[in-house]
């Protein structure tokens, strides 16, 4: 038999944008990275950091998704303003920038993927991770837009692979997308803005990852929703 590579754990992927809009950090990549390695009930988080570029991003999901073959993907992206971790509910197949990206595209009203569906929903629990982490005293809600950047579009893109069994085996590869608070470092930069301590970004990720992993049909209830 060839010699294949095998994984011997199961992998959760977790990926982070690099700084846009003239940062000079992303929180996304800073939480992403701090979970590398971190393991729970036998899975190991992967980070990786995307491009934050229209297409480019794109590519570099589908290498991490070639090289890790995950069981569970979590994408992650800074949401400037909002106060929470906010798991977001659906995917929709629209870019339309309101700035350029980090290689000068600004795609308006174009498609993620032509001819795709109008938009996916997130395949992790998301009420249920909400439900977790505020009882570990993490502030997070359900977000029902990611907005129209590099965010939904990398959120459409995998949901789109996900969805279509290229990745892992038929369709059992779950996935979705969290929006991250500014860092108090980041908030200083731009005053008045919200901001969550790294440490607890990190807590609230870890205890997604948690439910994620044991909760594969989430819990129906109300009051999750961002306000
Ligand atoms: N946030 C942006 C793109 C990269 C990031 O971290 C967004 O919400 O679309």
């Amino acid at each position: 038999m060839p010699h294949q590579a095998v994984h011997t754990t199961p992998t959760v992927l977790v990926t982070g944008f690099e700084p846009f809009d003239q940062d000079p950090l992303n929180p996304s990549w800073e939480v992403a990275r701090a979970l590398d390695g971190w393991q729970h009930a036998g899975a190991t988080v992967r980070a990786v950091q995307l491009a934050c570029v229209f297409g480019e991003a794109i590519v570099q999901l589908d290498q991490a998704l070639q090289q890790w073959r995950p069981t569970l993907v979590i994408s992650l992206g800074l949401a400037g303003g909002r106060a929470e971790l906010t798991p977001e509910r659906v995917a929709i197949n629209v870019d339309d920038a309101r700035i350029p990206d980090n290689a000068g595209r600004q795609p308006v009203d174009a498609a993620v993927q032509a001819g795709g569906p109008a938009a996916y929903f997130s395949t992790l629990p998301i009420k249920a991770m909400v439900r977790d982490m505020r009882a570990q005293g993490v502030p997070a809600s359900v977000s029902n837009t990611a907005g129209t950047f590099v965010c939904n579009h990398i959120f459409y893109a995998l949901m789109h692979r996900l969805a279509g069994a290229k990745v892992g085996a038929g369709g059992a590869v779950r996935g979705g997308f969290i929006h991250v608070p500014a860092l108090p470092a980041l908030a200083a930069l731009h005053p008045g803005m919200p901001s969550m301590a790294l440490e607890t970004q990190v807590r609230g990720l870890q205890v997604a990852i948690q439910t994620a992993l044991a909760v594969h049909d989430d819990v129906r209830e109300t009051g999750g929703q961002l306000h």
